[in-house]
């Protein structure tokens, strides 16, 4: 099933260890686009380069003690943007609250992320399947929130060959994975314009993690 009635959406469960809370976030969705507003002035969107030359379709920026960088070094955490040489903007007290409720509602307690990644999906932009395994804590979920145009999330499974399962994630909608589902394959297919609603014209995606 590709999207799934609103009442269905509130806590689906992804597989074990993952959910998707639809609409946990959107009571607070101005908020958190002002913050990211605020963090893009000190830390602005950037394309980076992946491995093999090509550059990333979704720009991406941080915050808190780490930010996610990719250059001729390769994939790895940083303490410094390296666009403009200083430490990556604190992350605002409201991430940290949401982070830590949503991961709680998922049913990891204690999280408190060391780091915030900030991607803008601009109208035919996505990310292709990857795990996320540059952090060197993995005991840690991921808590991943959606704002702006809707996109399909893809979710898989341990191995990049499994079958993936498509879930439209909308603005306001949280997915947290952890625990048996920390290295699952996911990815997000190229972002459709022309969605009413948000009045937004691209999707960011905000997802907090511990680092090490
Ligand atoms: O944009 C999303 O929903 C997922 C982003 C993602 O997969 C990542 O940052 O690793």
């Amino acid at each position: 099933m590709d999207d799934l009635f609103p009442e269905t959406r509130e806590r689906l469960s992804l597989s074990s260890g993952a959910v998707l809370l639809g609409g946990f976030a959107r009571a607070e969705a101005q908020a958190l686009l002002h913050a990211v507003e605020i963090i893009t002035q000190q830390a602005p969107f950037r394309h980076y380069r992946v491995a093999g030359g090509g550059r990333m379709a979704a720009a991406m920026t941080a915050c808190g003690d780490y930010g996610w960088v990719s250059d001729g070094q390769g994939y790895r955490y940083v303490r410094t943007d390296p666009l403009t040489g200083r430490p990556w903007p604190a992350l605002p007290s409201l991430f940290l609250a949401l982070a830590g409720r949503a991961a709680r509602a998922a049913g990891y307690e204690g999280f408190v992320p060391q780091c915030g990644l900030i991607n803008r999906y601009a109208p035919g932009a996505g990310m292709g399947l990857h795990q996320d395994r540059d952090e060197r804590i993995m005991e840690a979920p991921v808590v991943s929130v959606s704002l702006g145009l809707s996109a399909f999330f893809q979710w898989g499974g341990a191995q990049r060959q499994d079958t993936c399962r498509k879930v439209l994630l909308h603005h306001g909608d949280v997915v947290v994975w952890g625990g048996p589902s920390r290295s699952h394959f996911h990815g997000v297919l190229p972002v459709r314009s022309a969605q009413t609603g948000t009045g937004l014209e691209c999707r960011y995606n905000l997802t907090f993690r511990v680092v090490d």
